[in-house]
C-alpha cells in the first residue's frame, strides 16, 4: 500500500556549513519523493539552487526595538513555526540543532496547541561545545528530552551526548550523505592552469569555515614539512574568522606562491577533481561532511582520529588517520600516498566505494523517511 505524502516543517541554519547542506539536500530528496517540505528560516537556505514545487520557504522576520539588547530571534522563530503548523497543517517538524531550534519548536508546538511530533538532529557543536557551557547545558537537555525522536550524525556524537547529558529520549545515529549527482570526478584540466598549478605538481586541499576548531595552522605546518613541498600546492577553500590571520602568516613566511586561499567557492566538485589529498585536522568534528564530498570525487583523506571522523575514514583504506596535533605524521602519510601511485589509485577507488556502500543518499534518506512516518503517526 502506498503511504500518504507528508508535510514537514524544517528548521535549520540557512548559512554555509555542513548542517545547512544536509538539511537542504534532505529536503530536496524528500520533495522529489513527493513530500511537501516547509523551510522556516531567517533567509533562504544557500543550496536552494534547484527550486522544487514541493518546497516552500517561510521567512522569519523580526523588528529591532530599542528596549531589546538582542532581538529575540528564537521567539520570533517559534511564533512563525506555530503559524506554519496551523496554516499548512504540518505532520511533523524536523529541526537541525537542539539549541536554539528544538527549543523554538517545542514552544511553537505549545503555542499552536498542537500534538505535532518533533525530530531533532544533532550536528556536533550544539553538544560538543554548548553541552559544556553551564549557561546552556540545561536548555540543551530540555530540547533533547522534549523531542519525540533525536538523531545524531555519528555514533561518536551519539555516545558523547549520552555521556554528557544522560538524555531520556533515545538517540539514533543517522549518518550524513551528499548528493552523488553533484559530487563526482570531472575532467577539469583548465582549472589547474587557471590556478597556476604546474602539470607535475600535486594538490592538497582543505575546505572549511575557517574557525579555530579546524586547526588550519596544523594544515599549513604539515604542508611545510612535506618532502616534496616544492612539487605541491595547498588549496585552502572557504571563509571564516581565522582567515585574515592565516593569510598574513602565510605571506610573512613567504608561502603565498604555494598556499592558495580561494575563498568561498561554488565549484567544489571541480576543485576536488584536481586534488590528490584532502586534509581535515580539526580538534572536534562530529562527522566531517567534506570528507564525503572529497571521497565522492575520488580524493582520499588524511584526517585526525577524533569525533566521528574514524567512522568515515578507514585508516589505510580510503585515507589515513593521525593523532591530533601530530603534523609530522600528517606530512609522512601525505608523502607516502603521493609517492606510491598504486596505493593512491587504490585509495581513490576505495574512497568512492565508501560513499556508494556506506553513505549512499538513497539509504540515508530512506532512514529519515522511515523516521518521518514514525513521528507523523504519533500525531
Ligand atoms: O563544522 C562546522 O563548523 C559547521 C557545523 C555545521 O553546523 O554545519 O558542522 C557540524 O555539522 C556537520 C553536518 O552534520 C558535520 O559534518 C560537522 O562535522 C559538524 N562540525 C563539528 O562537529 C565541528
Amino acid at each position: 500500500m502506498q503511504q500518504r505524502k507528508l508535510k514537514v516543517g524544517v528548521i535549520c541554519y540557512p548559512s554555509l556549513g555542513g548542517s545547512g547542506v544536509v538539511a537542504t539536500e534532505l529536503g530536496l530528496k524528500m520533495a522529489a519523493k513527493g513530500h511537501e517540505m516547509h523551510y522556516i528560516t531567517s533567509s533562504k537556505p544557500f543550496r536552494f539552487l534547484d527550486i522544487h514545487p514541493n518546497i516552500q520557504f517561510h521567512e522569519v522576520t523580526i523588528e529591532g526595538y530599542a528596549v531589546f539588547k538582542y532581538p529575540p530571534y528564537d521567539i520570533a522563530l517559534a511564533n512563525r513555526i506555530a503559524q506554519v503548523i496551523q496554516s499548512e497543517q504540518l505532520d511533523l517538524l524536523h529541526v537541525h540543532y537542539a539549541v536554539p531550534h528544538a527549543i523554538s519548536a517545542i514552544l511553537a508546538k505549545d503555542m499552536a496547541q498542537s500534538s505535532i511530533g518533533i525530530i531533532t538532529t544533532l550536528h556536533g557543536t550544539d553538544v560538543t561545545i554548548l553541552g559544556h557551557d553551564p549557561a546552556l547545558k540545561n536548555t540543551l537537555s530540555y530540547g533533547i528530552n522534549k523531542s519525540d525522536r533525536v538523531t545524531a550524525v555519528s555514533r561518536s556524537l551519539r555516545n558523547e551526548t549520552i555521556e554528557l547529558l544522560q538524555p531520556t529520549t533515545e538517540i539514533r545515529t543517522i549518518y550524513n550523505f551528499i548528493d552523488e549527482e553533484k559530487y563526482y570526478p570531472r575532467d577539469v584540466g583548465h582549472l589547474r592552469k587557471e590556478l597556476g598549478i604546474a602539470p607535475d605538481e600535486k594538490v592538497l586541499i582543505h575546505i572549511s569555515n575557517f574557525r579555530k576548531v579546524k586547526r588550519i595552522p596544523d594544515i599549513i605546518e604539515s604542508f611545510r614539512l612535506l618532502d616534496q613541498r616544492h612539487k605541491a600546492k595547498l588549496l585552502l577553500v572557504g571563509e571564516g574568522p581565522e582567515k585574515f590571520d592565516l593569510e598574513k602568516y602565510v605571506k610573512d613566511n613567504g608561502l603565498q606562491d604555494d598556499i592558495l586561499f580561494l575563498g568561498k567557492r561554488d565549484d567544489l566538485p571541480e576543485l576536488l577533481s584536481i586534488s590528490d589529498v584532502m586534509l581535515l585536522l580539526s580538534e572536534k568534528e562530529a562527522f566531517g561532511l567534506v570528507l564525503l564530498e572529497a571521497f565522492a570525487c575520488g580524493v582520499p583523506a588524511v584526517a585526525n582520529a577524533i569525533g566521528g571522523i574514524p567512522e568515515v575514514v578507514e585508516d589505510g583504506v580510503n585515507g589515513f588517520l593521525v593523532e591530533l596535533g601530530d603534523v609530522q605524521a600528517v606530512a609522512d602519510r601525505v608523502t607516502q600516498l603521493l609517492n606510491d601511485p598504486n596505493m593512491h589509485q587504490q585509495m581513490k577507488r576505495n574512497a568512492m566505494r565508501t560513499v556508494q556502500k556506506e553513505f549512499s543518499s538513497e539509504s540515508i534518506v530512506a532512514q529519515y523517511e522511515e523516521l518521518y512516518y514514525e513521528v507523523a503517526a504519533m500525531k
